[in-house]
């Protein structure tokens, strides 16, 4: 009897103790974001993410709906919890998790307001992109195996206070050339989750280039068949059908990223020459090409089946593409003749209008006549071209090799990459500014940043993985967060931080000696995810 009441005391005192249980006091200035918000005001207590806590959305938000539901499934593996999302009247009135669309909250597509309470997490945001975004701010505040993909213990604190914050840049972006080595779509998909964490918006596929063509145009089967079935080295290539690409733009889509294709001309285009005679100024296939020299190639500009080609061509990228732009390509082309170039090209900004999409180009493109809407992209180390589209009133995208590369090599050791723009180590690639890097380009005329990973040397998604990080979270900050937060110093120590989570996502990352990599705590792996 008396152990009875012992015991139903004790339940009684443990269950009091556990309703009442004292949030964890958390520091949310001591976390370490990449990239760095606006604006960040600590209130010293957290939120707890238990089983019980659901996800609230506006009725009738379509698009919140679809963000709550990415964040429910990000989070289910690691922590076992299948977060309910439901529609209510007033989310932000509820216990739990609110993403809520509003026009009273910071403006700007992709920005968003992130105010976290013992009791709520209460996420705003003018536009689903918003939203987005702002989950992977709660990502990064969520302990960082949260990114493993098998069951871990608690507790899921988010450190309190408020956070205010938008890009400073609206294009900020990577390029993977699928064209030099083939890369499948669940690879492309992983590189969109990892550009996604960081709040990248633009996926910039190279698709065809001299070694291969990647992407089906059904009207000119040739270019895949032939052109895509070799690569770099000679071994298989490979190609997207149709369906395939429209697969990973819409994976991109529900990312919030936008997928620029490219198709590179009128060089670059050795692919094609060797699948069609008619594309050739000799009306002869060339050999198909697995070595890695540029600047040989040309399309025949004089022909008017080349004008039919590109206009097939761009039909129907443009009619896969829900995006604005379409690349041309238009670098290096060494072997067309320079007033061959420049009508070329202002042919060719026709045909991309006349499919209702504009027109980006490597900065050489700006030989010709740009269009104001088009958009001209800054790659060579030095600024003259770029400065010719600037002074065509065309804004840029800034590119420079010998910064933003991610192809150039580490350092002289690196066992991947070139480095013709010379080597391009971790601080190299975040210490500069974008508005500052050249003369004549100012913050008016450009854009946004773009981080391009050629792929003449990488093979694997390991390889492509190594390049990418840890430099690719410095541009994402480069493009988002305004000038007053950077500083390399204390980013990389940010950075260094990261650690714990590039394992935990299974990044292979190079662990450069110019950052200070740190564990954060001594939480357990229970079971490390499994290398692919
Ligand atoms: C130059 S950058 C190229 C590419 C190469 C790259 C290698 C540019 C517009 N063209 O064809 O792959 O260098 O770094």
């Amino acid at each position: 009897m008396n152990k009875r009441i012992l015991l139903i005391q004790a339940l009684l005192v443990s269950l009091l103790l556990f309703s009442c249980k004292k949030p964890t006091p958390k520091d949310l200035a001591k976390e370490n974001l990449i990239p760095q918000p606006d604006s960040l005001a600590a209130t010293d207590s957290s939120f707890d993410w238990t089983a019980k806590t659901k996800i609230y959305v506006q009725e009738k938000q379509e698009g919140s709906q679809q963000v709550a539901n990415y964040l429910a499934k990000l989070i289910a593996p690691s922590t076992g919890f299948t977060p309910e999302v439901k529609r209510v009247t007033n989310p932000a009135d509820k216990k739990g998790i609110a993403l809520i669309l509003s026009d009273d909250t910071i403006s700007g597509d992709e920005a968003y307001t992130l105010k976290i309470t013992e009791k709520r997490v209460v996420l705003e945001a003018h536009q689903p992109a918003g939203l987005f975004r702002g989950v992977q701010t709660i990502r990064q505040l969520l302990p960082a195996k949260i990114e493993l993909d098998s069951l871990q213990t608690g507790p899921w604190e988010l450190a309190s206070g408020i956070i205010k914050d938008s890009p400073n840049y609206q294009y900020r972006g990577a390029m993977l050339d699928v064209a030099r080595h083939f890369f499948g779509v669940e690879d492309v998909k992983r590189f969109i989750d990892l550009i996604a964490a960081y709040k990248m918006n633009v996926l910039h596929l190279h698709l065809t280039d001299d070694q291969g063509w990647r992407i089906e145009i059904k009207s000119w089967p040739n270019l895949t068949t032939h052109g895509g079935s070799t690569q770099v080295g000679g071994e298989k290539g490979g190609f997207y059908t149709q369906n395939q690409y429209s697969e990973i733009v819409n994976y991109a889509q529900e990312r919030f990223i936008t997928v620029i294709p490219e198709i590179d001309m009128p060089g670059h285009t050795n692919a094609a020459l060797a699948s069609y005679a008619c594309l050739n100024a000799n009306n002869k296939v060339t050999e198909l090409y697995t070595g890695t020299k540029v600047g040989f190639s040309t399309l025949d500009t004089d022909k008017e089946i080349t004008y039919k080609f590109i206009d097939d061509v761009i039909g129907e990228l443009a009619a896969l593409t829900p995006g604005e732009y379409i690349h041309i390509g238009g670098d290096e082309s060494n072997a067309t003749k320079k007033k061959d170039y420049i009508s070329f090209v202002n042919r060719v900004q026709k045909i991309v209008s006349r499919h209702k999409k504009k027109m980006i180009g490597w900065a050489d493109v700006a030989a010709a006549e740009l269009e104001e809407n088009s958009l001209a992209q800054f790659w060579q180390t030095k600024p003259d071209n770029a400065i010719k589209a600037v002074n065509q009133n065309v804004k840029i995208i800034m590119s420079p090799a010998n910064r933003a590369y991610l192809d150039m090599q580490y350092d002289s050791i690196c066992p991947l990459g070139l480095h013709w723009a010379g080597y391009v180590d971790v601080k190299k690639a975040y210490g500069w500014s974008i508005e500052n890097f050249a003369k004549g380009i100012s913050k008016e005329n450009i854009v946004g940043i773009e981080a391009p990973l050629w792929g003449e040397t990488i093979e694997t998604m390991d390889d492509i993985e190594y390049l990418v990080f840890p430099r690719l979270p410095g541009y994402a900050e480069l493009g988002w967060s305004k000038n007053t937060n950077k500083s390399w110093e204390e980013y990389k120590i940010r950075l260094g931080k990261q650690k714990e989570r590039f394992g935990y996502m299974n990044i292979n990352y190079y662990q450069s000696p110019l950052i200070p990599w740190a564990n954060r705590g001594n939480e357990k792996i229970i079971q490390q995810k499994e290398k692919k």
